[in-house]
């Protein structure tokens, strides 16, 4: 495997930037309380008055026997654009607004979705999976049987390798949801790959194993049989019930960590073999040009990699004033393991402060961070314009790079596994601007 990124073992520029900041959130913290001066105090009508929703009947239980979200939330949704979907929208992706989401779980109706042949609809009844090549017993299995192997449940992000691909030459979007948006987060349940194979008896030539979708695409894609006795899962379950048909349903391929596109919905075949297939998607695509002209191929795991989600260009600061205290707030991943520091910079990524890990740390999984943060006057800090940057570490060793860093080795013609430091400018009204800093 060609690892693009080199192993950084110094984790440059927290020093003095570090002290000063931490001691002026320290200093606003101990003088101030969070909100309590905020109080809407006696005259507020939407406390003092009996509520709208308090005087009549509720909807009855049976209203909405599969619940759906308040109308208020109507805004919080995947989205789409033409930029990123060929011709009638069949082949293309919506993406999950992580601005919006809220721990480390992304509800499954906002699940971002990329087919290349559109949602199929696969009926379970006629569902089959054939597993075979250089096993000892080939196996067809229709869902209920596949289900009858002993089931895990494991908590991973997807991410399609090609998030943030559009912007090697700079911002297109001026949105959170867009420039990152092309990954979740679910708790899965399934079966390893391992298990059936410890049923099924693997030759021990097989090196290779294909994984090929019943949709029109035909996704085919080859994984290294290390990687599918290591943590590769068939999956049917998402968060608590069948996975969504975006998602592949009945089934599809989980490679935890490792590009989206490996992980083939409406799974169909599992094939093992000695040598890699050489499908189109390994082969056309999901290869990265590098400026000597040849390609990256066979590079699978997403690395490390994170980014604020709040304040956005979605959620600007512009309500907020002088002395106002807030949390900024992101998500942090891995491909390769487990987050273990995130650091957030005011000043493009000259110097960095570390946020607080919120919640659970888990490997190869969406990770919250968050940083409780005084609104400075003028939105400057140190006489200057914000500019938010987080860095994420993982416990494989790997910093994300800078973006001089990253196309200093990829140039600017690769689309994939782009994990260079985001930079998000504050304006003095408190808006988000989604920039690149160059040669910082
Ligand atoms: N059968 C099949 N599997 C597929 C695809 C597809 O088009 N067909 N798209 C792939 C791509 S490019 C990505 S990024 C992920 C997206 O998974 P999601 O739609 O659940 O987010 O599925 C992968 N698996
Ligand atoms: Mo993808």
């Amino acid at each position: 495997m060609d690892n693009k990124k080199s192993q950084q073992d110094n984790v440059l520029g927290r020093r003095d930037f570090f002290s000063k900041v931490a001691a002026m959130s320290a200093t606003a913290l101990a003088g101030t309380s969070l909100l309590a001066n905020e109080s809407a105090g006696e005259g507020d009508p939407a406390i003092m008055h009996h509520t709208k929703w308090g005087q009549v009947w509720g909807d009855p239980v049976t209203t909405n026997l599969y619940g759906v979200p308040s109308p208020y939330e109507h805004n919080n949704t995947r989205r789409s654009t033409k930029l990123l979907a060929s011709g009638n929208f069949r082949a293309s992706i919506a993406v999950t607004p992580i601005h919006e989401s809220e721990g480390i779980i992304t509800p499954n109706g906002l699940f971002f979705s990329r087919s290349h042949g559109g949602t199929a609809h696969v009926d379970p009844n006629e569902y089959r999976l054939m597993i075979h090549g250089l096993v000892e017993k080939p196996i067809v299995l229709t869902l209920a049987q596949l289900k009858r192997y002993p089931s895990v449940t494991r908590t991973h992000f997807i991410e399609c390798p090609a998030n943030g691909g559009q912007e090697w030459r700079g911002p297109q979007f001026n949105s959170v949801q867009f420039a990152k948006g092309f990954m979740a987060s679910a708790e899965w349940t399934g079966v390893y790959i391992k298990t059936i194979l410890e049923d099924l008896g693997l030759k021990p030539e097989a090196q290779w194993m294909l994984a090929e979708g019943s949709d029109n695409s035909k996704m085919g894609r080859t994984v290294p049989v290390d990687k599918v006795m290591d943590d590769a899962m068939i999956v049917w379950g998402q968060n608590g019930e069948a996975l969504r048909p975006e998602q592949g349903y009945p089934v599809r391929l989980l490679l935890p960590g490792w590009e989206g596109n490996l992980c083939v919905k409406w799974l169909r075949r599992l094939e093992f073999a000695v040598e890699p297939w050489y499908c189109k998607e390994e082969t056309s695509k999901y290869t990265d040009l590098k400026p000597t002209g040849k390609a990256i191929q066979h590079f699978y795991a997403n690395e490390v990699n994170s980014t604020v989600t709040s304040p956005s260009p979605e959620i600007p600061w512009t309500d907020l004033k002088e002395g106002d205290q807030v949390e900024i707030e992101g998500l942090a991943w891995s491909g390769m393991g487990t987050i273990t520091t995130v650091d957030l910079s005011f000043d493009g990524g000259r110097n960095y402060v570390e946020a607080q890990i919120k919640g659970l740390v888990l490997p190869k999984s969406w990770t919250r961070w968050s940083y409780m943060f005084t609104i400075p006057k003028d939105f400057q800090v140190n006489g200057k314009q914000i500019i938010l940057a987080s860095r994420a570490i993982d416990d494989a060793g790997y910093i994300q790079p800078t973006i001089d860093e990253e196309i200093g080795i990829m140039g600017v013609e690769a689309v994939y596994h782009r994990n260079a430091v985001e930079t998000w400018e504050v304006t003095k009204e408190g808006k988000v601007n989604h920039v690149q800093i160059r040669s910082i």
